[in-house]
This record gives C-alpha cells, structure tokens and sequence, in this order.
C-alpha cells in the first residue's frame, strides 16, 4: 500500500462509498452517505472544541471584489485561485463577487461596524463552510480540491498583541486536541517568510506524514497582527478613552483532517476508522440459518439496544447475503468492532468480537459485562491505531547533515531534520537545490556552535525539509 498510496487512497475514497470524484468539474466532488456521516462526526468534533469558547456564525458566499482587493498582501496571495461570479442571469454585475477562497475579507468589514469598544473584545467567531481555489497544482479528494467543503475558519479580534499570542496557542491546543482524539500525529512548525499566509505576522502548521513519506498540511494558524484591522479599519475604545487598532489571529482546518485520519490508519484492507469519526463503531452480523434466526435477530437487536444507551452507534447487518462478504464489507468500512452472533454462540452465551486492527476473534460473554468489554475493546484499538500512527511518525523524522543526505532520506520517504541559520535567502536556496520544501522551524537550538546546512552561518533552529502534497 505505501508504495500505491495514491492509488490506495483513490481507491478506497470510492470503494467505501466516502466520496464519487467522477463529478464533472475539475477538483469537485460528491459526498457519498459513508463519507457524509464520516464528515458529520468530524465536525462534530471541530464543534465540540471550538464552541468551548467561539461562537459559530454563518457569511455569506460571495465577496464584493472591492473589499476582497483592499488588503494588498492578502488578495497578492489569492489572485489566481479566485473564483469569480460576474452576472446575475443575463445582466453583467455592476461589481463582480468573488467566491470566498477564505473569508477574511467577507468577515473583517462586518468586525469593523461590530466592534466598538474593549468590552466588545475579544471576539471569537468561527464557521465551517465551503470556500473555493481555483487551485493549479493536481487536485486530489480531500486533500487538494477546488471546492474545499468543509472548511472550518476561526477568526478573533483582541485588545494587545499578547492576548492575540495567547489565542495562537489556545488554537494550537485546540488543534492538538482533535489530531490526538483522530490518533493523528503531526509535526507543528513556523512556517518561513516566504511560506506564511497572505497577509499574516507569522504562520503556524500542522503537517501529517502520509504513508508514501510526503507531507500534509492539515491545519494553520496566523497571527494577523494590525494588518488587517488597518486595512479594514477595525478599533475600539480603549479603557483609558484612546481608540486603537485590534490584533486578529485566525485558525483553519479543511477535509484534510478526514483525509488524515483515511490515509494515516488505514490498510490494505481498506479504512480503519477511529472509533470518534466511524458512522458505526460497533456493526453486529448475525449468523442465520433457518433455525433460531428469529431468537439470534432478537438477541440482535436487544444488544444493540444496550451497546446505544451506553451512548454507541451500532448498526445490524441483515443483508441476505454470506457473512463472509459482510465481513469483508466492513473491514472495508472500517467498523472498529464487529460482533458475530449465531444460534450455537446463543446457545453458548456467547459472541464473537474482532478488533478492525487485529482481526482475532475475541470470545465475549453475553453477560452484564458485555457493554463495558466492548468499550474497552473500543479504547485500546484506538490506543494501538494512535500508537502505530504515532511510531511510523517518529520512525520517518531523520536527521540530515549535508544537502546529499537531505535527499537521499526524502526519497527513502521520510521527512528530513537539518540546521538552519534562518535566513529566507538560505532557506529558498535550500528549496532550490534540493527539490523540496523547508517546512518550516521545527525547533529552536539552544546551544551555539552549530553550522547551517548550507550556508556557513550558525545555526539557530531545526527545520524540517519535506516533499509535500
Ligand atoms: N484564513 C486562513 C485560516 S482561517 C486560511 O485560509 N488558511 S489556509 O490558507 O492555510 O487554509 C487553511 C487550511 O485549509 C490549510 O491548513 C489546509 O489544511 C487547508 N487547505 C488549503 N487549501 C486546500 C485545498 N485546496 N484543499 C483542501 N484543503 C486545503
């Protein structure tokens, strides 16, 4: 699989029933129901960790084109990748609309008339909708589409610049929060100069390492300083009377968390779905045969009674069709638990569990311990999907000491290490050279006395240096 895990994840994405790219617009694709649901309890979860302390609004989609062109640096970075709407039926718009390829320009005019004094501050907004790129490199399902679907943007506004320092870090443990609930590891770096978000102080990144060793970004935070609240015009009245420019931070994740936690976890057999995002974490297949199917079916459905108040999604494949096809179904799917029931077990007490990360059976008592052993089944094969995840993480992170070893270690497919004296000119000839792209600061050094990579400068930081999607 790792070698084809491009194709290994074509392939599933369909197999699955996740999503159907054949829609005939570049970039663009439909959500099948599996995939639907995976979505749902995905941002559930992003919802769960963000309505602690944001509030969820709505913007609308499209963005007049004067205010999408008043921040310089911002609308620089996306003037390729907009999407632009320039009639309303056959009447050509007096101003054309672009189709938000994010929303800070739909969002910052809007703060601009909210925000009128300290205690309106700090604002912390946040949505998920879709936002469109017309994006040039190849386009992939979830992870490089035109049409990102599931697009979860934070946007804050605070009074001094260390609260908006604060905020970064809320959003880095928020970020944290829903990549160890996923058992996604990641890398988090400083992006460099030359990498940052349009518009933004300074950028923070999430990267996962995919099976074939290249790298995603799976989410970001920037540090806006003043620069928009300039451009948009966004102060209040401070305490002592004086009216002063916000700071903003904004933070954003994408379908690439779904991307993730498909391509990180799973195996040639198909997904391995973490318990927290898995439309069904437990699947119960009966065992039918003309005698005693309607005591197994009632047992059935009296399990899956008990597993659901104990707050489970169960679901009882009745299909009439071999188990052993129902079976491979759902190791497709990727339920972590599939329970087997048939009259003998019945009559014996018994079932027959399997983990989706092992595939043993497991014989479990039809007792008052049934639920609390199921859960604990649940939890150590969330456990182990993290700790493999988590092992293959660290096992490709290697450090390089010269420019050759860099490349040789991105080709084995892993992310590689190296000194860095920090310079923008240094890193965008380390890019150059090698074909790759510096992620960002990994680390600061704190002993002196190391080399650069490739200039003869000191070295201040650790950078990774990755081939990336
Ligand atoms: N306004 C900020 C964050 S609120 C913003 O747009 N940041 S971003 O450009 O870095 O995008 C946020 C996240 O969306 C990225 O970290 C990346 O994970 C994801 N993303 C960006 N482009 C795409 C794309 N074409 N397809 C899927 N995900 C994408």
């Amino acid at each position: 699989m790792v070698e084809n895990f491009s194709e290994w994840f074509h392939d599933i994405l369909e197999e699955a029933n996740i999503t159907d790219s054949r829609y005939p617009i570049k970039g663009m694709a439909v959500w099948m129901p599996y995939g639907f649901q995976i979505r749902k309890y995905t941002t559930n979860l992003i919802k769960e960790v963000y309505d602690r302390d944001h509030e969820e609004v709505l913007f609308p989609l499209l963005v007049p084109e004067a205010e999408l062109a008043k921040e310089g640096l911002h609308v620089k970075g996306f003037e390729d990748e907009v999407y632009w709407v320039t009639h309303g039926g056959k009447t050509q718009l007096n101003e054309k609309l672009a189709l938000r390829p994010t929303s800070e320009t739909s969002i910052y005019p809007m703060y601009s008339l909210w925000i009128r004094s300290h205690i309106d501050l700090p604002l912390k907004y946040y949505q998920i909708v879709n936002t469109f790129r017309y994006e040039t490199k190849h386009t992939r399902p979830l992870i490089r589409v035109r049409e990102i679907t599931t697009f979860k943007e934070a946007h804050t506004a605070h009074a001094s610049k260390e609260e908006a320092d604060i905020q970064v870090q809320e959003h880095i443990e928020n970020y944290k929060e829903i990549f160890d609930t996923l058992g996604i590891p990641y890398t988090l770096t400083k992006r460099p100069e030359w990498d940052k978000f349009p518009g933004a102080d300074y950028t923070m990144a999430f990267d996962a390492i995919m099976p074939d060793g290249k790298t995603l970004q799976i989410g970001t935070i920037h540090n806006l300083g003043q620069t928009f609240a300039k451009t948009f015009d966004i102060t209040f009245e401070d305490k002592d009377g004086e009216h002063k420019l916000v700071y903003q931070t904004c933070a954003g994740l994408s379908d690439r968390v779904i991307a993730s936690a498909i391509g990180i976890h799973g195996d040639e057999k198909g997904l391995r779905l973490p318990p927290e995002i898995s439309p069904k974490q437990i699947t119960i297949i009966p065992i039918l045969f003309k005698k005693g199917k309607e005591e197994v079916l009632a047992k059935c459905e009296e399990l899956k009674k008990e597993f659901e108040a104990a707050g489970l999604r169960v679901n009882i494949d009745e299909r009439d069709i071999r188990p052993g096809k129902k079976f491979y179904d759902w190791e497709l799917k990727g339920t972590p638990i599939k329970l087997e029931l048939g009259p003998r077990d019945l009559e014996n007490n018994k079932t027959i569990a399997m983990r989706r990360d092992q595939l043993e059976k497991i014989e479990l008592d039809l007792d008052e311990n049934l639920v609390s052993n199921v859960i604990r089944l649940i939890d150590e094969l969330n456990e182990n999907l993290a700790e493999s995840a988590k092992e293959f993480h660290t096992d490709h992170i290697k450090f390089a000491s010269d420019i050759d070893e860099v490349r040789k270690l991105i080709e084995e497919g892993n992310v590689v290490a190296v000194n860095w004296c920090g310079d923008t000119d240094c890193g965008e000839k380390i890019e150059e050279i090698t074909g790759y792209s510096v992620l960002g600061i990994y680390e600061e050094l704190e002993e002196a006395g190391k080399k650069c990579i490739l200039s003869d400068e000191d070295a201040k930081y650790v950078a990774l240096i990755a081939k990336t999607y």
